[in-house]
């Protein structure tokens, strides 16, 4: 099989296909119990990221267990700011951490491109992953875009509404400026070498595009995601990228527009209008609530057929509107796939 005869390839060239394609996101991780087992034995979650054997591992586990259509590389988008020197870790019980970055001396401290030796782990693991996986996956690679990644930088941990980012941006625009410019450089190089390893195509997750308000969408997150695109583009015609603005949903033809193959959709945007806004031969992606899939039965299959009699006739990857929660039995996730799988 080529590569673009992979289903989900060919979703991604516009294809609308019956029953659809589908991944999850957050697919390989906490609700799966062979997840835990491999993620002990790492010790921590950095080295479980950067072990290639064991990034391999989790990423093909729910391949396994379910036959999703879509793999994606078992990492962090907070790889790319340790690689750049920020120090990422997870400790138990807590949420991710990273020295702060907050000025220009502090972004001066950092590497001042990606240093694909440190990266190198993470794509000696994709190329496991590609030779382990059956000829019909997509092996997914990806990136935090700059604006979510910086968010994260500047505050050094997560946040309710990336408040501290917002406030550097307004009260040191040639900082902020100079963060992103440093996160669209570093993700043009590692989408890059991911796509040279052997991912077929590869996503921007923009996680937190909803805390941005409109006068600031334009610069830093539309054009930092649009320079990317363009970049990977320019060294590797053809590349098919996923563009998921979270929080966004009636800004995503202007997504669209930056020349994405595919829209994810979070579960907070009423999918017809959504899918209406769309220019005709982008795909979408995505939609579904994860609550749903917590919940299970009835709830789950209803929320699945909503989901089918929207996108029915236009190319679509069927995913969640975000990631799985930790706590989704692993039988929802079964009765999902069966449920897409028996559509008529
Ligand atoms: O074992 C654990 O405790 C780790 C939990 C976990 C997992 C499973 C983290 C920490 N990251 C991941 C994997 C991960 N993260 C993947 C792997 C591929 C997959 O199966 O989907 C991907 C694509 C990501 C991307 C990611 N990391 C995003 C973008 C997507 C999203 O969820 O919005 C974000 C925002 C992060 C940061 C991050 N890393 C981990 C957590 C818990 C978080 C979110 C924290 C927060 O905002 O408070």
């Amino acid at each position: 099989m080529g590569v673009n005869d992979r289903p989900l390839m060919r979703v991604l060239a516009g294809e609308a296909l019956w029953p659809p394609p589908v991944w999850i996101m957050r697919q390989a991780g906490r609700y799966l119990p062979e997840y835990l087992a491999t993620r002990a034995e790492a010790g921590s979650f950095t080295r479980l990221c950067y072990t290639p054997e064991l990034a391999a591992e989790v990423t093909l586990q729910p391949i396994r267990r379910f036959g999703f259509d879509g793999s994606i590389l078992f990492s962090d988008i907070l790889i790319v700011p340790d690689a750049l020197g920020a120090e990422f870790r997870l400790d138990a019980g807590e949420g991710p951490r990273l020295r702060p970055t907050v000025d220009r001396e502090g972004l001066d401290r950092l590497a001042s491109s990606l240093p694909l030796e440190r990266v190198a782990p993470v794509m000696q693991a994709v190329r496991l992953i590609r030779a382990q996986l059956p000829a019909e996956t997509t092996l997914l690679g990806f990136c935090g875009a700059p604006w979510t990644v910086a968010a994260y930088m500047v505050a050094g941990r997560g946040t309710p509404d990336q408040g501290p980012a917002l406030a550097a941006a307004r009260t040191d625009p040639g900082f902020f400026a100079a963060l992103i410019e440093r996160l669209v450089e570093s993700s043009i190089t590692y989408l890059v070498a991911q796509l040279e390893a052997g991912a077929q195509a590869v996503q921007i997750f923009e996680s937190h595009a909803g805390s941005l308000p409109e006068d600031l969408l334009e610069t830093l997150s539309l054009r930092p995601i649009g320079r990317i695109m363009a970049g990977v583009l320019e060294r590797r015609p053809g590349s098919r990228i996923i563009v998921f603005p979270r929080g966004q949903g009636r800004r995503l033809a202007d997504y669209a527009a930056l020349g994405a193959a595919a829209i994810g959709i979070d579960q907070d945007t009423d999918l017809p209008t959504a899918l209406a806004s769309l220019p005709a031969g982008v795909a979408s992606q995505g939609n579904l609530d994860p609550n749903l899939l917590l919940e299970g039965g009835a709830a789950l299959d209803r929320g699945v057929d909503r989901v089918l009699e929207a996108v029915r006739g236009r190319p679509h990857i069927f995913n969640l509107g975000h990631g799985i929660s930790k706590d989704t039995p692993v039988e929802n996730v079964a009765r999902l796939l069966a449920r897409i799988r028996s559509a008529a």
